[in-house]
């Protein structure tokens, strides 16, 4: 059997269905979407049992949680969410992913497909707690909304398959968690599931994240036999009686000599381990248990050991380990528990700027969204200070001054309007037109201009000398567009149409990048994979009302030089009566670090003054010049320009220098020797012993390099990397290696591995040169397709040469 990447268990008998009958059986399992929904209204209380979103409570600081819910994709984060806002009060029922009734999928898209396309934040209250929590989509194509919000949260819950453990995309967004400095918890979920194995999952989080997991909970039986959980720190145990429906109620009990002899044994072992090594992590617990308790660790207070692990997992020296099954509603209410007593609040987070802002309004937008009625809808973490309606507001990223008009509470696609909100919190504000994600918001410019003297005083930050530039908060960064295809609508009358939708979707969605293909015209959509592009077309439909016709789909392939050379160019022109006369010399050879944008370096002979007149127009033609690399057009990276000679005659317009100088690097590049770089994806396939060479040899043919097959439990995990570009209609491609298999319909562990090379170029990242691979190993062009309408580029590779041919 396959279990590649485990979506909605879907098991179908392949020998006598092809993959379109599984594709139409599956649109017609998705036709019962339920249109309502079953959740608190916010016009007030609906019903004794369900709390009015406007009951959520205001309470100190001290007991807000930020936290987001993070995992590989189809993990059960939706689930667990779901079970969340159903524990805490706010809705009626408990909604189904498959079902597409959850509260958090709540797009179309998101209800018919069974996955998470976008984060959702839902604010609720848990025993006096207000938490603000975000559920984030696992699949590879949404990484950047996973980055937003980890940029703006306190901690975060990352959610497992018991029966898989650690997966392509946990390692994933476990780094940007790590890029973050998150404080996290661990929820080991499906349980329940075949094939769970408690000990297997907690080992692959020592092994594959290199963490030190702190054992909470401890299950009570494993899948079939699941029934509840020992909690490790109080030794008790809490059981779920199967008939009790929605698990709500559950029973807490001391485990007792008596009764549970080998259970408490077993506990009480692991209460000890875990005294250990909290006591190894924690200067302050190690001497209260050698003083103290040195003779019996089993009387070491449990609160005692609860502030310990608090403290622990706040210095991100360790995660606490839960586990349970959301599906099976088991277990979820003692990992809220554990969020509010483990995870930061907003003020035990260190934010070092808040010190210059004195208590004034500072907050970083991070996502945006376009309401019909309402208009942009900007998200907003607040830092310090607080937001109200009606207020002016202060961009630091855009220098503009903006009025919000209204202030909301996020519940997934529900907003309650508020008076104000305080700082820890996260809030939606309307009528923000210019923000965008990762601006900073300030109350007003002078609030700007003090707090900016404030933090040139404090720390002198080099090459920080714009004030306004000290106050930007950090944003989020965007990781670079892997897949593109063309866009075009239906009548050139409806060009406009589209081009203002694929504004307002670029605006909430910034992975997406839109440009002109400059050589037929047409507009190009570049986006993080296939899912990305085609959930971009489908919006496009439903929101806009256009019905567009995409191209096909080619990976964003990369240049590289591999040589040092040198050229020299001249512009002499007349433009009315004025002479405009450049001369450069550069030299072109390949970076010594990998870093998508050219590094630019002066010889000492070249006039600093020269330079300093003409900094900017040399280094945009640089950039510019670099977009479009002479192999393929694709934008080249790891190189190095060193500007030998520059001559400008007195009066040159800064134009004409951009023009020389662009050419000139265009010169460099095409007399150098090159190469093509092609992103390549980690792949993780899991199946079963017999179908083990079907699945080798059809990666082989991908040019698939295999690194790794481990043995988890019955079946076998190919671990590997394989071009993106093999791996458009990998589904296609294993049911013809293994057309008898029972496969589960669904994505792969796919990581793009062009993520972590955005993420290399970033100081102390380690460069991974095995990400992409030279032209050698490139083989023949296969997917020189001809886009549909007005044909374009049809291009040909063999080895280092790229032969355009023709249109
Ligand atoms: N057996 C079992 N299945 C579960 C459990 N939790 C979730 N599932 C199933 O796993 C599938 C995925 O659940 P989701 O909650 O959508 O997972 P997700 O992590 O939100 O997925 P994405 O957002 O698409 O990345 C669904 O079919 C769920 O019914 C569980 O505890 N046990
Ligand atoms: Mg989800």
């Amino acid at each position: 059997m396959f279990a590649v990447s485990n979506r909605k268990v879907f098991s179908v008998p392949l020998n006598t269905m092809c993959y379109c009958k599984i594709k139409a059986i599956l649109k017609r399992s998705k036709t019962r979407v339920p249109l309502r929904r079953n959740y608190s209204s916010p016009a007030g209380v609906i019903g004794n049992d369900v709390k009015s979103l406007h009951s959520i409570i205001s309470p100190p600081i001290e007991k807000i949680r930020n936290i987001g819910i993070m995992a590989h994709i189809d993990a059960g984060k939706t689930t667990t969410t779901e079970r969340i806002i159903y524990y805490s009060g706010y809705t009626r029922s408990l909604g189904d992913v498959d079902d597409g009734d959850t509260v958090t999928d709540f797009m179309a898209q998101e209800r018919e497909r069974g996955i998470t396309i976008q984060s959702a934040a839902v604010t609720f209250d848990w025993k006096g707690y207000r938490v603000n929590l975000i559920d984030t989509p696992g699949h590879v194509d949404f990484t950047l909304e996973v980055e937003r919000c980890l940029r703006v949260l306190d901690g975060a819950v990352a959610v497992f398959d018991a029966s898989a453990g650690v997966e392509a995309q946990t390692l994933t967004v476990w780094k940007q968690a790590d890029k973050h400095n998150i404080p996290r918890i661990c929820f080991l979920n499906k349980m329940d599931k075949t094939g769970a194995s408690f000990n297997y999952a907690v080992e692959s989080i020592r092994e594959k994240l290199k963490a030190k997991p702190l054992i909470l909970q401890l299950p009570i039986g494993e899948a079939r036999t699941f029934q509840g959980v020992v909690d490790v720190v109080n030794k008790e145990k809490l059981l779920w009686n199967s008939n009790s429906g929605d698990g709500k109620d559950f029973e807490r009990k001391p485990l007792l000599k008596t009764s549970d002899p080998e259970l408490l044994k077993e506990t009480i072992e692991a209460r000890n381990s875990l005294i250990e090594q909290v006591a190894d992590l924690d200067d302050e617990f190690a001497d209260l248990v050698l003083g103290e308790f040195s003779d019996n660790f089993d009387l070491v207070p449990a609160e005692k050991l609860q502030t310990a692990i608090h403290r622990v997992t706040l210095a991100r020296a360790a995660v606490p380990v839960l586990c349970g099954s959301a599906l099976k509603n088991k277990g979820v209410q003692p990992l809220l528990d554990a969020v509010t007593m483990y995870l930061p609040s907003p003020e035990e987070r260190e934010y070092g700027f808040l010190q210059w802002y004195k208590g004034d309004l500072c907050a970083l937008a991070f996502k945006v969204l376009h309401d019909k009625q309402r208009g942009p809808l900007v998200f907003l973490r607040i830092y310090s200070g607080t937001l109200k309606p009606q207020l002016a507001i202060h961009n630091v990223n855009r220098n503009c001054t903006e009025r919000m008009s209204r202030l909301l509470l996020p519940f997934a696609d529900q907003h309650v309007e508020i008076p104000s909100l305080t700082a820890g919190n996260i809030a939606l504000t309307v009528g923000l037109k210019q923000t965008a994600t990762g601006d900073t918001i300030v109350s007003s410019k002078s609030s700007a201009l003090a707090a900016a003297r404030r933090a040139g005083r404090g720390e002198k930050k080099p090459g920080k000398n714009n004030e306004a530039e000290s106050l930007l908060l950090a944003g989020v960064e965007i990781p670079e567009p892997v897949f593109f295809c063309t866009i075009e609508p239906p009548s050139v009358a409806k060009q406009p149409d589209l081009d203002h939708a694929l504004d307002r979707l670029q605006r909430e969605d910034p992975s997406l990048k839109v440009r002109i293909d400059p050589d037929s015209g047409q507009t190009v959509l570049c986006g993080m994979g296939e899912l990305h592009i085609e959930i971009i077309h489908d919006r496009i439909k439903r929101e806009y009302g256009l019905e567009t016709y995409l191209g096909p789909l080619q990976v964003a392939y990369r240049e590289t030089i591999l040589n040092s050379v040198r050229a020299t160019d001249t512009l002499d022109r007349t433009l009315g009566d004025k002479r405009h006369f450049v001369r450069a010399e550069l030299e072109a050879r390949p970076g010594e670090a990998p870093s998508s944008r050219a590094v630019i370096e002066y010889a000492d002979c070249v006039s600093e003054d020269l330079v300093q007149a003409s900094q900017e127009a040399i280094e945009n033609a640089v950039h510019s010049a670099c977009l479009q690399g002479p192999l393929l057009g694709s934008p080249v990276q790891d190189v190095a320009i060193t500007l030998h000679s520059l001559m400008i005659h007195p009066g040159t317009s800064t134009t004409m220098v951009n023009a020389c100088v662009s050419r000139c690097v265009q010169k460099a590049l095409k007399k150098a020797e090159k190469q093509v770089l092609e992103p390549l994806m980690s792949l993780e396939v899991t199946v079963t012993g017999d179908y083990l060479s079907p699945v080798l040899a059809d990666l082989a043919q991908r040019r698939g390099n295999i690194q790794e097959i481990q043995t988890r439990q019955d079946s076998k995990v190919v671990i590997g990397f394989v071009p993106l570009a093999e791996m458009m209609f990998f589904l296609l491609g294993i049911l013809n290696c293994a057309p008898n298999a029972d496969f589960r319909l669904g994505y792969f562990c796919l990581r793009i591995l062009y993520l972590s090379s955005h993420e290399s170029s970033r100081p102390n990242c380690s460069a991974q040169p095995e990400k992409w691979f030279g032209p050698s190993a490139l083989g023949p062009w296969k997917h020189g397709k001809m886009p549909r309408k007005k044909t374009c580029t049809c291009f040909v590779l063999s080895k280092s040469d790229v032969l355009f041919i023709g249109w």
